[in-house]
């Protein structure tokens, strides 16, 4: 899944790919460099941001996402307000990718069931503006699995079916630096849910702070070095902005270490995001 963050303020490439142009064009080379997904973005969920209202996210995607869904890849879009994912499925998404899981708007569930989209199922801990004000958890893997065992369970009583669901534990979304390596360490704890695992540590944080690299858009070895490792844990999707790289270290680490059956087929049913 390759990022495209058509935002002014995204915090390893706000501004790049914000005029229509240069987004088709970085979606282009996403697709090119074989990603099979590129999520849509309209909104910074970066800690500290603030809301983007429905209105302005729409304006941001709709000279873009029609182009992206013209390409032959799936395409997502990351909004946690159903405008917006209507607007979007409208012009082509097949997934919705909702970093509030549902929270935020209570017409998501209802939009992603009766259009048959795929659905994102993220961890976070609060909210972004306040997330990484001093988070604490008991037990990390515990607690991320058990929320989104809840969330999964809202999401079918909303009439979503689960197996057009993902879920993710949203690293860098409200936890430190011990937390993020617990959840890439036991991705296994989420795969148990028998869903796909989605995992995002592209540029994150938590690598510049092992790595004492404060610039953003140089981690990608530390974003490589998660990513091969929640995939050797049971992760089936790689939520990142370097796709060339990771595509290729994945291959390799493929073809020295073949993923299990279940890691590389869906559980049960079409993907997700498949068109009926
Ligand atoms: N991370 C970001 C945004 N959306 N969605 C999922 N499912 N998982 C993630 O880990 C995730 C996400 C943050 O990264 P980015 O989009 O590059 O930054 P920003 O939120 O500042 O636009």
């Amino acid at each position: 899944m390759g990022t495209l963050n058509v935002t002014p303020d995204s915090f390893s490439d706000g501004g790049k790919f914000f005029d229509a142009a240069s987004a088709v064009a970085q979606a282009q080379r996403m697709v090119a460099e074989g990603a099979d997904i590129i999520d849509v973005g309209a909104e910074s969920t970066r800690p500290g941001s603030q809301r983007v209202g429905a209105a302005e996210q729409i304006r941001r995607i709709e000279p873009v996402l029609p182009e992206v869904a013209r390409m032959g890849a799936v395409v997502s879009i990351d909004t946690t307000l159903s405008e917006v994912a209507r607007f979007a499925i409208q012009a082509g998404a097949k997934i919705v990718n909702d970093v509030s899981a549902g929270r935020d708007d209570p017409e998501m569930f209802a939009l992603a069931a009766a259009r048959e989209v795929g659905l994102v199922l993220m961890h976070m801990l609060g909210e972004p503006k306040t997330m990484q004000q001093e988070p604490r958890y008991d037990d990390v893997v515990a607690e991320v699995r058990d929320f989104l065992a809840g969330r999964l369970a809202a999401a079918e009583a909303g009439g979503v079916d689960r197996r057009r669901c993902i879920v993710d534990a949203g690293i860098g979304f409200g936890k430190r630096l011990e937390d993020n390596l617990a959840l890439l360490r036991h991705v296994e704890a989420l795969a148990e849910l028998g869903v796909p695992v989605l995992c995002g540590p592209s540029r994150k944080r938590f690598i510049g702070e092992i790595a004492g690299e404060p610039v953003p858009a140089n981690r990608l070895g530390g974003t490589i070095a998660a990513c091969l490792a929640a995939r050797r844990h049971g992760a089936h999707l790689f939520r990142v902005h370097d796709v060339a790289a990771v595509v290729q270290a994945l291959a390799v680490a493929e073809a020295i270490e073949p993923a299990s059956p279940a890691q590389r087929r869906r559980p049960e049913g079409p993907p997700a995001g498949a068109p009926r």
